[in-house]
């Protein structure tokens, strides 16, 4: 008898996987997560004239790819989920046709509209109301800009649907709205966990457009007759995930209490911690963390950090001129680089989407007096200590805000293959790094899917799963009088 099995699609910014996770019995007679590599493929957005859009149908064919070989290899996973990036969205017409192009969170169209929607609302109001940190992209914004713009797709649209509902209603030809994904939007309520229609009204934006939203654990359909036929493969149920990556991954994560702090390293750095509820502060606003609400009736207080981001966009560069540089290289070269030489604040806002972003940190470094880096080693490893002295400040910051402490911080994500990343990290919050899984956000997707088909009792079993199935690697913190310089440092530039 083949064990249960689940296949979950963990769609990045920067590349798309799909995973089968198996529920195996170990040696030990335990029950272990086994998971197996089916696809993995780019996930790049695309420039057409001013903007900058998701290659949606890309993606959905990526999709039905990752169907296909999860079959082919002899797998018979009884549901698929889906988490993606937050805040995005495609728009649907009153037949339930997509619209226009989804936009991609890094869109100049929302520019200055943080000041213009809080100047309109108040910023106090609109954190209270949202619980989120006002970032540019979120999906208030866009709809915002859109409006302004007087976009047709947004008034012909009956039906929004964030990123992951999109790519599953293509699938299933169910419309829903999950849980998590639905508080990135800015508009949904954290403290009565509704969706804010006054807000909406007072914006233009048509508070028809959403859903009621459902949690993750939920059967929201199955694979359409016609996708099984043009695959060739048997139906299966779709389970609403913890749609947010964000959200997949935190619920991976295997600590061993209910007080833990996390790392969650991509794109993206998200650095935070769990909580029965949203914490509403003025505190929390003021330190700009967001209340984002996650897998098991959570929230999680965490804050998002520009993360390895501001490297791959280096990379992106460099490898225009032709030969490839993979991260395992850039990794070598910035470990023999001169520490400490140059530091730059990671979450400036000029970091966010630049034309040249090699450029754009030799031209911080020129503004705040310090050497510009002279290789990619140099710039590689600049970006790196920035990025760990920036967890340092923001771990911080977390343990204030929850009155709690923190004696470790568990990473997971692609990121912890940089184990440089990990060491300085180790370094800079002066406590040890856990590291581990890699795969934290497809693994939470697919222990969401075990909980529905019955196969685990909970979240909490799933963490025990994730402890005894993935190996943790430890780093211990090193050279603590050379990184207290660098903390007072890195605390001037900010
Ligand atoms: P996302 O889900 O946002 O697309 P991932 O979790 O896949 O991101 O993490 C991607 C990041 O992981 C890359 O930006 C890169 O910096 C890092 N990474 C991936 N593989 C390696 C490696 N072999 N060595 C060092 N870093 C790596
Ligand atoms: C990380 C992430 C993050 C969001 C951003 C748009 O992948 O989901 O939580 O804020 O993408």
């Amino acid at each position: 008898k083949k064990p249960p099995a689940a296949l979950a699609f963990d769609l990045g910014a920067s590349s798309g996987r799909a995973f089968i996770g198996e529920l195996v019995t170990g040696e030990d007679g335990l029950k272990q997560l086994r998971i197996t590599e089916i696809h993995r493929f780019v996930n790049e957005p695309v420039e057409i004239g001013a903007h900058l859009h998701w290659d949606i149908l890309m993606l959905l064919k990526e999709l039905k790819a990752g169907i296909l070989k999860a079959h082919q290899q002899g797998f018979e996973p009884a549901s698929f989920g889906i988490d993606t990036w937050g805040v995005d969205f495609g728009l649907l017409d009153r037949s339930g046709e997509l619209l226009a192009n989804p936009y991609h969170y890094r869109d100049p169209h929302t520019t200055g509209l943080i000041e213009e929607v809080c100047a309109m609302i108040g910023e106090d109001k609109l954190f209270r109301e949202s619980g989120l940190q006002l970032m540019p992209f979120n999906t208030i914004y866009q709809l915002y800009a859109m409006k302004k713009a007087g976009s047709v797709p947004l008034e012909h649209a009956q039906t929004l649907l964030l990123t992951p509902d999109l790519l599953t209603y293509f699938l299933t030809g169910v419309k829903a709205c999950e849980f998590t994904m639905a508080t990135t939007t800015q508009l949904f309520r954290p403290d009565e966990r509704v969706w804010n229609e006054p807000l909406m009204d007072r914006l233009g934006i048509p508070s028809g457009l959403f859903l009621a939203p459902v949690h993750p654990g939920t059967e929201t359909g199955r694979l359409t007759a016609a996708v099984c036929e043009e695959l060739g493969v048997p139906s299966m149920r779709a389970i609403a995930v913890g749609s947010h990556d964000t959200e997949s991954a935190a619920a991976a994560v295997p600590s061993g209490s209910s007080s833990f702090a996390y790392l969650i390293c991509g794109t993206w750095s998200l650095l935070g911690t769990e909580l029965p509820d949203a914490l509403l502060t003025p505190e929390v606003r003021e330190l700009e963390f967001s209340n984002e609400g996650g897998v098991g009736n959570t929230f999680q207080l965490l804050k998002n950090i520009m993360g390895l981001w501001i490297l791959q966009e280096c990379r992106r560069k460099w490898n225009k001129s032709g030969a490839e540089i993979s991260f395992a290289e850039l990794t070598h070269e910035a470990g023999h680089a001169e520490a400490f030489r140059s530091l730059i604040h990671p979450d400036d806002l000029r970091f966010m989407n630049p034309k040249d972003m090699e450029q754009e940190i030799a031209r911080f470094c020129e503004e705040t007096n310090q050497p510009v880096p002279r290789s990619r080693g140099e710039t590689a490893r600049c970006i790196l200590e920035s990025l760990a002295l920036r967890y340092h400040i923001v771990l911080e910051q977390c343990q204030r805000l929850t009155g709690r402490h923190f004696s470790e911080l568990h990473m997971v994500g692609g990121g912890i293959q940089n184990e440089l990343l990990c060491q300085l990290t180790a370094s800079a919050i002066g406590r040890p790094v856990w590291a581990g899984p890699v795969e934290a956000s497809a693994i939470g997707n697919m222990l969401v899917q075990f909980q529905a088909g019955g196969e685990i009792a909970g979240i909490e079993e799933g963490k025990q799963l994730v402890k005894r199935s993935f190996p943790i690697q430890t780093y211990e913190p090193a050279d603590a009088d050379k990184w207290q310089e660098a903390i007072a440092r890195f605390n001037r530039l900010a």
